[in-house]
């Protein structure tokens, strides 16, 4: 009962509470809910499509082998994010009992092709092994990314994690103070001053080489919502799109949803990351349930 599939999707059930459960959509591997005791913890669009037809928006979509749009060699003709998101992944299956934990597998087998092509020559040998494990409060994502290749590559990932709020203007970001910031909206480079980040605008920002030792937490009206804890993700990108991008992005409904949501996004992306052949990198994004502020020193 833990692990039941229903049409494309995987869904996980707690050992311990059927309302805690995380539903997982094999376009993408993309976790689209994750309930605890019946209280959905992520955003999910009203419009996001589940076709196959483009990314799900919302959830867990899982970005790889770029971030945004690259002009690094052999990334500039990948589109936004690459093919992680947009490719059906293979369920491979429960792996421990408790806490319940599912696999999922991408290669070049599987891939979405017409994407792939255009990642460097089209014939990058890779196999991806995304494990998600959960927990009564809390949600584990893990990627092992190997080359099975004879030749080295390079790649980002990120788990673009939409996390739901009552309301963004009562939201705030801790731990993030003295942190090197690439501002995407305003195109600068500076050290974050705010001791706290709040959102009245849009906000699009990398976070770079940000210690795993910190905490961060979403705080909402002073009670502690999420709790993000990286391993092996140094960089962090926190997004909000406000208003008015929301009009040009036709999946994202209600156009207000934006009130409801924050990416905070746990990745390798200032950095284009360099596997050998027979190589492997690891990396995990830990959520869960809020209890103490905790806020640490620069
Ligand atoms: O992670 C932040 C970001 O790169 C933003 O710049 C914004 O474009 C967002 O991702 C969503 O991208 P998407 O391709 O899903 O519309």
């Amino acid at each position: 009962m833990p692990i039941e599939i229903k049409g494309n999707d995987v869904v996980i059930t707690s050992s311990s509470t059927t309302q805690t459960q995380v539903r997982i959509n094999l376009f993408g591997a993309t976790v689209y809910s994750w309930t605890i005791a019946g209280k959905e913890q992520l955003w999910t669009s009203d419009a996001a499509l589940f076709d196959g037809s483009k990314p799900i928006r919302g959830g867990i979509p899982l970005v790889f082998p770029v971030f945004g749009k690259s002009s690094a060699p052999g990334f500039e003709k990948l589109p936004q994010h690459g093919f992680a998101r947009n490719s059906t992944w293979e369920f491979l299956g429960q792996t421990h009992a408790n806490p319940p934990t599912v696999q999922f597998g991408l290669s070049p087998d599987n891939v979405n092709r017409k994407v792939y092509n255009n990642w460097d020559n089209g014939d990058n040998e890779f196999s991806v092994i995304y494990t998600i494990a959960l927990e009564d409060e809390q949600l584990v994502t893990s990627v092992e990314i190997q080359n099975t290749d004879q030749k080295e590559w390079k790649f980002n990932w990120l788990f673009h994690t939409y996390f739901l709020v009552d309301d963004i203007e009562d939201t705030l970001i801790n731990n993030l103070p003295g942190e090197k910031c690439n501002d995407r909206v305003v195109h600068e480079i500076y050290t974050e001053k705010h001791p706290i980040i709040s959102f009245d605008q849009e906000v699009d920002r990398v976070y770079s080489d940000v210690s795993t030792d910190k905490l961060l937490q979403i705080i909402e009206l002073g009670k502690v919502k999420h709790n993000i804890k990286r391993v092996n993700l140094p960089d962090v990108v926190v997004w909000n799109p406000w208003s008015e991008i929301v009009k040009e992005v036709a999946d994202f409904e209600p156009k207000e949803g934006y009130r409801r949501m924050v990416c905070v996004e746990p990745g390798y992306v200032e950095q284009l990351k360099i596997l050998k052949p027979g190589q492997s990198w690891t990396a995990s994004q830990i959520l869960h349930k809020g209890d103490d502020i905790n806020l640490q020193a620069i």
